[in-house]
């Protein structure tokens, strides 16, 4: 029974991903929070992933900025905030407005992307301000404005549910969008009829619940697309009434997509077949999409290709069909909302339309209005690079890790003449090289307002107290806007003041004929504000919420969708004799991004502990490469150090890497670094996944595995850590011969001091020593010519015990199996013990696996997983 002084539980909205769950908060006794799903939060009606459910262990002030710094040194707000705004005004009167950016993110929330976009367009007068959406979300955007006339997302969860066929493309659900690959699988296991599809060059753990898996050629979807159109153009299956009434364009549509050839796609002709079929001929069809659609050369064109098949058979807006593209960050919707990306305008306003302009000025009482558009991320940065944009803020985003061609990104801030950066960590690969830091309050401390996929907003509410000195990054704004004179225009009391305000714009949005239109919040009381529970848009008092188009009504000057003539083309950079493999670049289960917060759980660090490089066998055989080994991987942008995973899941000549590895994470390991700054003409997004690479050995003289309670430090050729347990892990690999190895251990773990105990093979070149500090294991490294095959969950588990022993054996004894690697991070059981569970219980599904050994029981997220390991089984029995 709880006590019955135990503090309320406080309602609010998780900070990861755009599926944008409920969550409820409860303070504990050591200053954490401990969180469930919230029930009544219609995204997730009481679910949460392994990434919400772990939230927990992710707010330890330690790494934290506390205090403004200024040159690396500690300083007070009042100082860094003259300082910044005596730098912008400096140099935009030497240089005009156009010569300083903001460079912000879609984990903002509304209310200080607000802010944000208000200062730039309105009152230092630039386009400049741009946001990682445009690495994530900004094909969508384009291609949704190219169709619909707005950005418009037309429908809403419950459309997974009572869809009967889902078409995933280019997304991984299952490990990016969990909660709703819950929602879905629950659908599917209460009407087994709802069929999936997926649509991704790798086999990924959504591929593993669909009915059809097309692995088809990278970058060719348009090609897909267009062929299903011509399918349905042949079979009849196009909707005359509706186009007549509602469409523009479908006759060169249709005569672009007959001209494209769906060979493109390296997909059989039955496999095609079985595809088209399927789409034409089951009328509730949602197609989902993400990252392996925007994130392309041709991007808007693949969602156009997508939007144009909907569109042709009206299956839009009503139960159970349309497009969805799923947003990433928690907030990128709210960010398009607010005009975040250069081209927009608040409330989604055009910024290229006077008339737009000129009514957000007039609302803005806006001194200097953006004429043009600013520069896209890639471009701003390269501006950055060479000398054009001379001061930026960056905000909220780590970009010297998750832009393009990354290395020379963080050359163009190291060598930009001012960088203030906005954090809630001062160590970031980004915050350290800025000019000013300036810490950020985060997730649990900060209040407002999130939009998630479905256009739902949501409130985040503060549970924690604010540490140090941070402070709320609307705050770090409006006290930088009032030091260069415009106090009274951003003299916010409250995040309720903002939200205010930018519901009031939308009502003038909502007048120019735009589909963002909140202003049935615009007098929403404080109170109100704090109870506001989540409500899609748009909010007037003739609509709430519910979808868009199902009659149609599009935000076009004629009403009418649009349809495009498209044509297939492949990624922008040819493979090559030097580079002759594709590198697709993606996410992991329980990791977030650059790993700031994230990599701070323990429980999430074990699913997967290091940077990876996945390749096909063929693949690896012709480089006599295998698994477990270190590569290089490299392209005319630069090179990262993986570790190689050797897996049939991908097509030959394609390999693939999560983007998360930061340079606090290994030594080499952030894979933006290789990945070609080349982006979709339209959209500026740049294509992270379609990389020409090439891959070979490092062949290191030794590999080490080493354990240590405090976190470990190496200066080798090659090293990766992660949080374990109650220390950390390190993998490590060197080029010279192997040295003294206690010296190392010791210097590994920071204990000089340390009494090693070591047992050696010298012939070998195997050496393992425990370091006891203490009375205590604080330390061990097992090093030797071949990666290290020590039981790595087991030996993590043995630190801070009192004998070197069982460390020195390194395996578990008889009574003790190795679990191997852990598969559900709620429960850390690991793939030895989902394996035994299913043999000897000879269990035939996952909800048995579940009943037997915990696994998958809470949060879910391993389902996939548990049916792929269900199913090798399988394989392998079958083929015994
Ligand atoms: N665990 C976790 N979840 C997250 C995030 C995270 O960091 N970690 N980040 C969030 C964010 S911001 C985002 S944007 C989303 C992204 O969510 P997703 O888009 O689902 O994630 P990705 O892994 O980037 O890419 C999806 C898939 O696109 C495939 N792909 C590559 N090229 C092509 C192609 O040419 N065509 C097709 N059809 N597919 C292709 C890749 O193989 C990959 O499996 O995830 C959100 N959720
Ligand atoms: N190769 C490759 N590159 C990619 C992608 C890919 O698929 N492949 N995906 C792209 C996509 S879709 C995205 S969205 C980006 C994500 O890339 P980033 O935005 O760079 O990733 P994050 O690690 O989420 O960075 C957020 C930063 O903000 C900080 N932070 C958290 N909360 C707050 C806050 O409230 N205020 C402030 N001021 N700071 C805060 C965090 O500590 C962290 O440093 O990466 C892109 N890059
Ligand atoms: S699915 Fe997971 S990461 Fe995404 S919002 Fe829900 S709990 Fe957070
Ligand atoms: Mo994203």
């Amino acid at each position: 029974m709880e006590a019955a002084s135990s503090p309320a539980e406080i309602r609010t909205t998780c900070p990861y991903c755009g599926v944008g769950c409920g969550v409820l908060a409860r303070p504990d006794p050591q200053g954490g929070l401990r969180v469930r799903g919230d029930p009544d939060h219609p995204a997730n009606r009481g679910r949460l992933c392994s990434k919400g459910s772990a939230l927990g262990e992710t707010l330890a002030l330690e790494g934290r900025g506390l205090h403004p710094l200024i040159g690396g040194t500690r300083a007070g707000w009042d100082e860094a905030t003259a300082l910044i705004a005596e730098k912008f005004r400096d140099t935009i009167a030497e240089h005009g407005p156009d010569a300083v950016a903001f460079y912000v993110s879609g984990q903002l929330l509304t209310e200080d992307y607000y802010v944000a976009n208000k200062l730039m367009k309105g009152f230092i007068g630039s386009g400049n301000i741009d946001t990682n959406s445009r690495l994530c979300m900004a094909s969508s955007v384009a291609g949704h404005r190219r169709a619909f006339g707005t950005d418009t997302v037309p429908g809403q969860y419950e459309d997974l549910e009572e869809a009967d066929l889902i078409v995933l493309t280019g997304s991984n659900l299952a490990w990016c969008h969990p909660v709703l690959y819950q929602r879905i699988l629950a659908a599917k296991s209460a009407r087994p009829e709802l069929k999936i599809v997926n649509i991704d060059p790798r086999r990924t753990a959504s591929s593993d619940m669909a009915e059809l898996h097309l692995a088809l050629e990278p970058g060719s979807d348009v090609a897909l697309f267009n062929g299903l159109l011509a399918r349905i153009a042949r079979r009849g299956a196009a909707d005359a009434a509706w186009l007549a009434a509602h469409v523009s364009g479908y006759e060169a549509a249709l005569a672009a997509a007959g001209a494209d050839d769906d060979a493109a796609t390296g997909l059989s002709r039955d496999e095609l077949d079985a595809f088209y079929d399927l789409w034409i001929g089951t009328e509730k069809v949602v197609t989902v999409y993400s990252q392996g659609v925007n994130q392309s050369s041709a991007g808007a064109d693949k969602v156009n290709a997508i939007l144009n098949c909907h569109l042709a058979t009206g299956r839009i807006g009503r139960p159970g069909m349309g497009p969805f593209s799923v947003t990433g960050q928690p907030n990128a919707m709210g960010g398009r909302e607010v005009g975040g990306l250069a081209n927009m305008l608040a409330c989604h306003l055009d910024l290229e339309d006077p008339a737009h302009r000129l009514a957000v000025r007039d609302f803005w009482d806006a001194p200097r209005m953006a004429e043009a558009p600013g520069l896209k991320a890639v471009d701003m940065f390269r501006a950055v690079g060479d000398g054009r944009i001379k001061a930026i803020w960056i905000m909220c985003t780590n970009p010297a890790v998750s832009m393009p061609e990354a290395d020379a990104v963080a050359a163009a801030i190291a060598a930009c003449p001012f960088v203030v950066v906005s954090d809630m960590y001062a160590d970031t690969d980004t915050a350290k090289l800025a000019d000013v830091f300036l810490p950020a309050t985060g997730w649990g401390e900060k209040t407002g307002t999130v939009t998630n996929s479905e256009r739902c907003i949501s409130r985040q509410r503060a549970t924690l107290p604010v540490p140090g000195e941070a402070r709320h990054d609307w705050q770090a704004l409006a006290g930088v806007a009032a030091a260069m004179g415009w106090g009274a225009e951003f003299d916010y009391a409250s995040p309720a003041e903002i939200f205010r305000e930018h519901a009031a714009l939308s009502e003038v949005a909502g007048r120019l004929g735009r589909d963002f239109d909140i202003s049935g919040l615009k007098d929403i009381s404080d109170p109100g504000y704090d109870a506001l529970a989540p409500q899609a848009w748009p909010v007037t008092a003739a609509r709430q919420g519910g979808r868009f188009f199902g009659a149609g009504g599009f935000f076009t000057p004629d009403g009418r969708a649009r349809m495009l003539p498209l044509s297939a083309r492949a990624p922008a950079r040819p493979v090559t004799a030097s580079h002759p493999l594709r590198l697709n670049t993606g996410r992991v289960r329980d990791h977030w991004h650059t790993m700031t917060r994230s990599g701070l759980s323990p429980r999430l660090s074990q699913h997967i502990a290091e940077p990876f490089l996945e390749m096909h066998p063929r693949d690896a055989a012709a480089r006599g490469l295998s698994a477990a080994e270190l590569v290089r991987v490299t392209s005319p942008a630069g090179e990262a150090l993986l570790r190689l995973v050797v897996t049939d899941r991908l097509r030959p000549g394609t390999v693939f890497a999560p983007m998360h590895w930061t340079g606090q994470a290994a030594s080499a390991g952030r894979i933006d670094a290789v990945v070609a700054a080349e982006t979709d003409p339209v959209s500026g997004q740049p294509e992270s996944k379609a990389t020409p690479v090439e891959v070979a050995a490092l062949a290191p003289a030794w590999y080490g595995f080493a354990v240590t309670l405090a976190e470990p430090r190496a200066d080798t050729a090659y090293w990766a850590k992660a949080r374990a347990g109650a220390g950390w892990r390190m993998e490590l690999a060197e080029m010279a011969p192997p040295r003294d190895w206690e010296a190392l251990a010791r210097q590994v773990a920071g204990l000089p001091d340390a009494t090693a105990v070591t047992v050696s093979d010298a012939a070998r070149g195997l050496a393992r020593v425990a370091l006891m500090q203490d009375g205590r294991v604080a330390a061990a490294l097992f090093a030797g010519p071949e990666p290290v095959a020590v039981a790595r969950s087991h030996v993590i588990g043995l630190l801070g015990g009192t004998s070197p022993g069982p460390v020195l054996a390194a395996r578990p004894g008889e009574d003790q199996p190795d679990q191997g690697a852990i598969v559900c991070a709620c429960f850390s059981v690991g793939v030895n013990t989902i394996i035994s569970a299913i043999e000897t219980g000879n269990l035939a599904d996952v909800d048995a696996i579940g009943a037997a050994c915990r696994a998958g029981t809470n949060c879910g997220s391993c389902k996939a997983e548990l049916r792929t390991i269900l199913t090798s089984i399988r394989h392998q029995e079958a083929a015994q």
